[in-house]
């Protein structure tokens, strides 16, 4: 298949069991191996990891025996043709960091995110990417009154610091969320993020990742998203998805929702060579009602969007295109993209 030049990454939670807050696993659990084993079978090229997908259990762990596993997986990785994209801590499943992590009002919390993000770091640079990304899940409040707004960005600022001084090559990519698992999430945007990096002290180690269903629940437009740190030259990774509506976090396949809106995230990520800056990762998850041996096929199915919608992109009439809009006839645009879009 044609792949435009384009690389494809997403992350072990992609193939999963379909618990929801109001219901237990519907699928059983697919162990990793089966998983990675996955990846080149359905086209993809890079793995993105949560740090502990990729050593289980860590905070149990010495650094030593941290260090060790992840050279063990990153030759698992190499035997399979694969490359790791990012790591991200998780550091919202843990009991001490219920408040938040690097904002919590609790100071123990905000030390073992510390330190849990530099096991994170060394991970990184173990499994051969300098690429980790921060998706802020329990920063923020349920009760606006509970912590400082204004501390909160002084503290993830001094977060950030630390992490850059600890890990002189690793950029950090930070992906924003508007809200759920919080009520208001702090850095909900991609303004927001590009404006965080730039307080700290190497703002050029600090860049963003757009996901379309994030970008969403912020009632904003995707694609403007990705322009945004496009020009600054923080697009350094997006995570691919579709939503319907203002409701929980859907991680629908890309495309499947909304595919004029999927259109032109496609439209900047290739009229801005994305494939020369990044890969493309997909955070998209199967239906619950999905049963296993179809629980695959969200991944190929997004991919596969991706690429109709790269080919719909490089085939438009830019010369048509810049006609209407020179004679600032927009009904006639609007006619154009969708009569191409349909292949009509
Ligand atoms: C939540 C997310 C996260 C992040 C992941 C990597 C669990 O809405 O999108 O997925 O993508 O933690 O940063
Ligand atoms: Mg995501």
């Amino acid at each position: 298949m044609e792949k435009y030049g384009y690389k494809f990454s997403f992350g072990p939670w992609n193939i999963s069991e379909g618990a929801d807050p109001f219901g237990p696993t519907v699928r059983p659990p697919v162990p990793f191996e089966q998983k990675l084993a996955a990846y080149q079978r359905l086209g993809f090229d890079a793995v993105q990891f949560h740090d502990d997908d990729a050593v289980p259990n860590l905070d149990d762990k010495s650094p030593a025996q941290i260090e060790s596993e992840a050279r063990a997986l990153k030759s698992r990785l190499d035997d399979a043709g694969l490359v790791a994209e990012f790591v991200a801590p998780r550091l919202w499943e843990d009991p001490i960091t219920v408040d938040g992590a690097y904002t919590s009002n609790d100071p123990q919390a905000r030390q073992y995110a510390l330190d849990r993000t530099h096991k994170t770091l060394d991970i990184a640079q173990a499994l051969g990417t300098d690429l980790m990304v921060l998706w802020f899940a329990r920063e923020g409040t349920y009760l606006r009154e509970a912590k400082d707004a204004v501390r909160a960005v002084d503290l993830l600022v001094e977060a950030l610091d630390d992490m850059l001084a600890y890990a002189p090559g690793m950029r950090i990519a930070v992906e924003p969320k508007p809200n759920e698992p919080m009520d208001q999430s702090y850095i909900p945007t991609i303004g927001h993020a590009v404006a965080l990096g730039l307080k700290t002290r190497v703002p050029e180690r600090m860049g963003v990742l757009v996901e379309t269903a994030h970008a969403i629940l912020a009632g904003l437009d995707p694609a403007d998203e990705m322009a945004f740190g496009l020009a600054y030259d923080k697009l350094w990774s997006v995570h691919l998805n579709d939503q319907n509506g203002l409701k929980f976090d859907q991680d629908r396949a890309f495309g499947m929702v909304n595919l004029r809106r999927a259109f032109d995230q496609v439209l900047v990520l290739d009229d801005y060579r994305f494939y020369e800056r990044g890969i493309v990762g997909l955070d998209v998850k199967a239906l619950r009602t999905q049963a296993p041996d179809v629980a695959e096929k969200h991944l190929v199915n997004s991919l596969d969007v991706f690429l109709w919608l790269v080919e719909r992109v490089r085939s438009l009439d830019r010369d048509a295109m810049q006609a209407c809009i020179d004679a600032r006839d927009y009904e006639e645009l609007d006619r154009l993209i969708m009569q191409h879009l349909l292949a009509l």
